[in-house]
């Protein structure tokens, strides 16, 4: 019998991207698809593949018959309720970050440890996660590099979108840059304060860090971790490093909020143990079906958000050999930070594991 998938967070802005992707393909393996939400959601009408769905609510009797639960849903709800998915029969894949780093729970990527899903004793809780956005935008094309190459420093600067923060974050960036718009500001320190402010946008509300991020750039990517460190800074060297496989992986990483909707970007500097060239990167950058090469600097052809935003793939530009580094590159990346950086690589460790279980 084909497996039944459960969607949980469905009525959410990640979950509302999953339910795009399960449109979008050409064929899905499942026989019944059950959409989960909180009792607020509950009895909402949302069309899946040409059939109306009833957004039912989050019960333990919600996963009754449930093969595979894609989780997308704040830490502290999926702590609660992947474990009592998954005592009612349900695999959890995970989008939070509640199990990332559970020594019992796999933190996959297709395309770079696929390998974890092969035996059910990989994850014993019955739960797999799904990396933070940030450390995804880049994993295809490092893990891609590191099977040639073998990864062994990592130093990163995100350009991280609103959307990385909600519904509420986009909701903001907009009110924000129209309060800015048209008035000739961002040449006086403050300004821009003062105009979001003066708009009623209190700034101790912002999820930007009590900073304006209209006109602006943000040092300051989730809560603060202690010595200087920001969480979204420690997920890019916790998750790599357990993504990759290389538990002692050098990682330093310095997370920006920019003014961007949706896709992060990162400029990556990796080194690696043996000699790589622009030319070799190319060539293992083309054979990777996620991966989209746009490097042609002197023809203005590298990846930005804007021209990207809404694709699958992984866009890759930039690409240089690091002048004084040896075995080193430097390249740039952009990711849809809500497609393959949350509901995609969600979707497709689901996808993988629905052969496993017809
Ligand atoms: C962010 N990476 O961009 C986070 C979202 N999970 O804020």
């Amino acid at each position: 019998m084909a497996p039944t998938l459960a969607l949980v967070g469905a009525t959410g802005a990640v979950g509302t991207v999953m339910i795009d992707i399960i449109n979008g393909r050409d064929t899905v393996p499942w026989g019944e698809i059950r959409l989960i939400a909180s009792a607020r959601s509950a009895g909402k009408r949302i069309p899946v593949r040409g059939t109306e769905h009833t957004v039912v609510e989050l019960t333990p009797e919600a996963f009754d018959g449930v093969d595979i639960a894609m989780f997308d849903v704040p830490d502290e709800i999926s702590a609660e309720w992947a474990p009592i998915a998954a005592e009612r029969g349900a695999i959890v894949v995970d989008n939070s970050g509640a199990f990332r780093m559970d020594d019992q729970v796999p933190l996959v990527v297709p395309e770079v440890n696929a390998n974890q899903l092969a035996d059910r004793a990989n994850f014993p809780k019955g739960i797999i996660a799904n990396p933070n956005c940030t450390t995804l935008s880049m994993m295809a094309a490092l893990g891609a590099l590191h099977r040639e190459f073998q990864l062994t420093e990592l130093v990163v600067a995100s350009y991280q979108a609103a959307s990385g923060a909600g519904q509420g974050g986009i909701d903001r960036l907009y009110a924000e840059l129209e309060a800015v718009a048209g008035k000739g500001l961002g040449a006086r320190a403050g300004d821009v304060r003062a105009a979001v402010e003066a708009a009623g946008l209190s700034l101790a509300d912002t999820p930007f860090a009590g900073t304006p991020l209209a006109l602006n750039v943000v040092p300051s990517a989730g809560s603060h971790k202690g010595d200087g460190w920001f969480s979204e800074e420690l997920k890019v060297r916790n998750e790599s490093r357990k993504i990759l496989g290389i538990p002692d992986l050098r990682v330093s990483a310095t997370c920006v909020r920019v003014p961007v909707v949706t896709t992060h970007s990162l400029a990556v500097h990796a080194t690696f143990a043996r000699e790589v060239t622009v030319e070799a990167a190319h060539k293992v950058f083309t054979a990777q079906a996620s991966i989209v090469l746009m490097d042609d600097p002197e023809g203005g052809v590298f990846p930005t958000p804007a021209d990207v935003v809404g694709g699958d793939p992984t866009y890759v530009g930039r690409v240089r050999q690091a002048l004084d580094f040896p075995n080193t590159l430097d390249f740039f990346v952009c990711g849809d930070n809500l497609r393959k950086g949350a509901a995609l690589n969600t979707y497709e460790v689901a996808e993988q594991l629905a052969p496993r279980l017809s």
